[in-house]
């Protein structure tokens, strides 16, 4: 059997299905990944913006990043690859969709049940109280202040150096090791603790990217190749072509 009937098989065997994604899956929806070519912004390596010391040193100029992807967000639109999720979501008896992205292209292409565990480009957060909103301000202005205590409001993402919230990653934790089956999407696995996620899984285990990661050689099955085309493949029914 080729590599992507045998994905398709375990697939089609599996009852509970973890999902990993990461930035390559919203690639083809136009939207720069971290580590790869048009990840920079002005010659910034988002390793030194992505950062609570970058915020510290320069507000005005983490929200100019996150505002400028925000706005290639808004216009942005979820590709085969969500789309082909979501179907699988419906099929499944039992699903989960872990995150790392924070575009919130998986909800809007009907995703149902998905853990952010690296937060919501859409939400902002007050830096001195518990304060949160949601949020659709993309152009840029002065840093933004919190209503209720005046204090710096911060993008309600995670950064460097910051704890994942944690109820949020005790689920996807449980969804991986629950599993019969997970699927690593368009990451890296270069960042911890999500990449960690992968050696959780006790059942098959399914990577989809352009390149070969450091957990390849450890996965079931490694598929080569663009998000959007491989995981609509993956998730039509139907018997495997030959
Ligand atoms: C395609 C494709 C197509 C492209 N089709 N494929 C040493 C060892 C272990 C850990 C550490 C360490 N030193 C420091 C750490 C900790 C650190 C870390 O992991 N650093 C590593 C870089 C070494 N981790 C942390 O700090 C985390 N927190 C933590 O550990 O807390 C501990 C703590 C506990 C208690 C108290 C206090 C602290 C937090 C990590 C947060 C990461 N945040 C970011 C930014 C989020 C907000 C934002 O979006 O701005 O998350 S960084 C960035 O990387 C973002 C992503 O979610 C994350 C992962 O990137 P991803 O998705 O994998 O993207 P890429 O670009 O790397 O890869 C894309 C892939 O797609 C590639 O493989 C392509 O080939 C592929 N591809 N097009 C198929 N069309
Ligand atoms: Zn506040």
């Amino acid at each position: 059997m080729n590599p992507l009937d045998q994905a398709r098989t375990l697939v089609e065997q599996a009852q509970r299905i973890a999902v990993l994604t990461g930035a390559g899956v919203s690639a083809e929806s136009g939207i720069p990944t971290f580590r790869g070519p048009g990840g920079l912004w002005r010659n910034y390596r988002p390793e030194e913006l992505a950062t609570p010391e970058a915020f510290e040193r320069n507000p005005q100029l983490v929200w100019e990043w996150y505002r400028w992807r925000r706005r290639l967000i808004a216009a942005a639109e979820p590709n085969a690859g969500h789309l082909a999720l979501a179907e699988l979501e419906r099929r499944t008896p039992v699903f989960t969709l872990i995150t790392q992205n924070v575009d919130g292209l998986h909800g809007r292409a009907g995703s149902r049940r998905i853990l952010k565990i690296h937060g919501d480009i859409w939400l902002s957060r007050c830096t001195g109280c518990s304060y949160q909103r949601t949020d659709r301000a993309t152009e840029d202005e002065a840093v933004p202040l919190c209503p209720d205590c005046g204090a710096m409001l911060r993008p309600g993402v995670v950064w460097f150096g910051e704890p994942l919230p944690r109820l949020v990653w005790e689920e996807a934790e449980r969804a991986v090791y629950d599993s019969q089956l997970l699927i690593v999407a368009g990451t890296s696995a270069q960042v911890y603790p999500a990449a960690g996620l992968i050696g959780l899984a006790r059942g098959a285990t399914i990577e989809v990217n352009l390149d070969e990661t450091s957990f390849s050689k450890a996965v079931t099955v490694a598929l080569r190749g663009g998000c959007a085309e491989l995981l609509r493949q993956l998730a039509l029914t139907g018997p495997p072509s030959g």
